[in-house]
Parts: C-alpha cells; structure tokens; sequence
C-alpha cells in the first residue's frame, strides 16, 4: 500500500485529492493545522478513512514529524494562504506559508526521507501581467500580487531541489479551478452562493469588483488526477493545466443567473472595495504538454461547472 501525505488536506482540492487517492488504495494521510473552531467541512465525510496529523507549513519540527510519521512515497503541498486579494493585506503571512513553507516541507523530505516524490502547487497567478497568450510551460513569469511573488519562489525552489537534490520534485501550473466546495471569498462561489440566496430571496444584491477579468477555469476534481499523474512519470517535470478556454467573470454572472431564471442587471452592483490594487486581467492556459505526456483532459465545461455549483448552493439553503 503507498503512503501519501497531503498538505492542505481541508481545503478544496486536498478534499478531492484525498478521495481520489482512497480509490486508488493510499494510505492518506493530512497534515492539519490547529484551528479553534473545527473547519473539517470539506473531508467529514472520510474522516475516518484517513489520518490527520497535527501541524503548520511554518513551522518545521512538525513537518519532520509529519514525514517521520507518514513515511510518504508521496507528498502533495497543496497548503498555502491561497486567496490573491488576503495577499496585499498580509503580505509577510503570504509570503511565509506560501513561499518559505515549500522549503520547511522540502527540506523535511530531505532530511528524513528523500527519496519521496514532490508535488508543488504551482498557479497560473506566477504568469500575472501576461508575456505571451496562451500561456505554457516556458511563458515568463510576471506576478501581480505577494500571492503570484511567494508561488513564483515555491516553484523555483522545487526545481532547485530537483536540480541540487536529486529529488523527484514535479510543479502543477494550475489555472483556476472551482467546484461546491470552493472557499465563499472566490468569485465563481460568492457567486453561485449569492445566486442561490437571491433566488430564495434571502439576499437581494451581488456586489463585486472587476467583471472584465478573464480566467481559464476548470472543475477541481478533474484536476487532482492532473496532480497524481505528474507524479507518476518516470521523471519530475513541470506542466500546465487548464482548459484552454477563457470567460469573463461577467460571463460566469449570466450563466449563473440565466441558469435559475433571473437577470443579471437587477441585482449586480460594482464595487470598488473589491478591485485590486494589481489586476491579472486575462488568463488562458495551453494544456499541451499535460495532454501530450499525461494523457489528461479536463472533463466538465465552464458552463456544466457553474450549474453544479448553483445547483449545490441551492440544495444547500433549501
Ligand atoms: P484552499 O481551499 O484555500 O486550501 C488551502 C489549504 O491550505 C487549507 O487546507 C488550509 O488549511 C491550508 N493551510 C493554510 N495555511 C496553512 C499553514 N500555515 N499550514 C498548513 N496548512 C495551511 O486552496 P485550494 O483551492 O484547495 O488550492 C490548493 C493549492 O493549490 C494552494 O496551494 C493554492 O495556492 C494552489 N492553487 C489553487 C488554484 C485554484 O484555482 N484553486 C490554482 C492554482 C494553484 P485551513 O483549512 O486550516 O485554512
Ligand atoms: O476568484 P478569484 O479571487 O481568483 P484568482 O485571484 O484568480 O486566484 C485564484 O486562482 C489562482 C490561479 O490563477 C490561484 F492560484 C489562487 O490561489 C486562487 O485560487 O478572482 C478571479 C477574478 C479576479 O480577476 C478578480 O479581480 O475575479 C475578479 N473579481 C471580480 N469581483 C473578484 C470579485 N474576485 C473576488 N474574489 N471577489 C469579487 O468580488
């Protein structure tokens, strides 16, 4: 039986990977901060499948023990503060989990069990004010916000160990992507949510920032086995993954409202407190190389991906 140990393994995709890795016959493992209250709304229902163990990307002793304890054939660091728009307010913050955590979790693997192979959770955010459109493997990087700056270093340091180390360190360049269990503060679930009470008449305006920003975004689900593929290969690469489509957030609003019957325009109101200081305005991935050496396609539409999150927002304040 393999061993895995995810970090991040109460936020969204760690939710969907620990699924994925259970059908599969893993040993699951979740590395799991201290929090007051419990957050364990994403992985309740395997809970008892798999085995949290107490621990912070900042703080390396108990990534050492995380290791020691899970004796990992992989690691998956999904962990980071991940929200671009937290990133200007707690920049230090950012920068410590979402840069420096990558080396206390590498440098934990190097010292107890080297021989683990790594996934970075690499984003598209690195590529920000865009060199080239469709963005691939070898586009430069141009960050934006303290988010895309601390997820340019997590994925130079990955390659560093690759190349210093000789560890199997492989970076997944995710473009974005969403589902039902995606945090309330991103775009795609403010707005399903704040549909779904609209419709229910339990709100009666959305307010957002930017509707011309155009993202290239994608289910979660689809793109977990993107992340275990990667590190299936003989050897450790870097890859894109995306749909190779783009919409604007405005478009992703129409659907959403079109989909349970209402118009956009009565409720939708901009609001500059959620413009950002730095914008990423388009972003568009070419999945090539992933389809080419992993044989992998996303499988749910842009549109299929808003429906569902409507329809489990709905059932959820039903
Ligand atoms: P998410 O839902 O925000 O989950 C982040 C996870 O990191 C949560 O489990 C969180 O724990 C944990 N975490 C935060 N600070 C930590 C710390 N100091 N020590 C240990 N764990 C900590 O993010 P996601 O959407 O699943 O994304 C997973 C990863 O992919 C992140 O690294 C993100 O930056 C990256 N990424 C995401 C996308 C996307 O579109 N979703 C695209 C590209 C890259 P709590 O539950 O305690 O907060
Ligand atoms: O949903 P968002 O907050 O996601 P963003 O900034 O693209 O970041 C996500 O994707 C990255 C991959 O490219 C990940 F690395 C990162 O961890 C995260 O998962 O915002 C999407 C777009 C932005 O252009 C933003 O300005 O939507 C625009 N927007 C317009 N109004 C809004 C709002 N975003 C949020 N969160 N809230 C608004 O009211």
């Amino acid at each position: 039986m393999k061993s895995t140990l995810i970090t991040g393994i109460t936020g969204q995709d760690g939710s969907y990977l620990a699924e994925f890795l259970l059908k599969k016959g893993y040993k699951v493992y979740g590395l799991k901060r201290r929090t007051s209250t419990e957050n364990n709304e994403n992985i309740g229902h395997i809970q008892n499948q798999i085995e949290l163990i107490s621990g912070d990307l900042n703080d390396l002793p108990s990534l050492i023990e995380a290791i020691r304890i899970s004796k990992p054939d992989e690691v998956y660091n999904l962990g980071a503060q991940s929200f671009v728009e937290c990133s200007w307010s707690q920049p230090i913050y950012t920068t410590e989990i979402t840069a420096l955590g990558v080396t206390n979790i590498l440098e934990a693997i190097r010292l107890v069990k080297p021989d683990t192979r790594f996934y970075q959770a690499s984003s598209s955010e690195m590529f920000g004010k865009v060199l080239e459109t469709p963005q691939k493997e070898t586009t430069p990087f141009y960050p934006r916000s303290p988010y895309g700056v601390a997820k340019v270093y997590g994925h130079w340091i990955s390659i560093n160990y690759r190349e210093s180390y000789n560890m199997f360190t492989s970076s997944g360049i995710l473009f974005n992507h969403e589902s039902p269990r995606r945090g309330l503060e991103f775009v795609t679930r403010k707005v399903t949510n704040t549909v779904a009470k609209i419709k229910l008449g339990l709100e009666d305006e959305l307010r957002l920032g930017n509707l011309y920003a155009k993202r290239d975004w994608g289910f979660a689900g689809d793109y977990v086995e993107a992340m275990w593929l990667m590190l299936q290969q003989d050897q450790p690469d870097d890859y894109v993954i995306a749909t190779g489509e783009t919409h604007t957030v405005k478009e992703l609003v129409e659907i959403a409202f079109e989909y349970v019957g209402l118009d956009w325009e009565k409720y939708v109101v901009t609001d500059p407190k959620f413009m950002r200081p730095a914008e990423v305005d388009i972003l568009l991935g070419n999945p090539q190389k992933a389809r080419k050496h992993l044989g992998w396609e996303p499988r749910v539409s842009f549109e299929e991906l808003i429906k569902m999150m409507v329809d489990s927002d709905l059932a959820k304040f039903k």
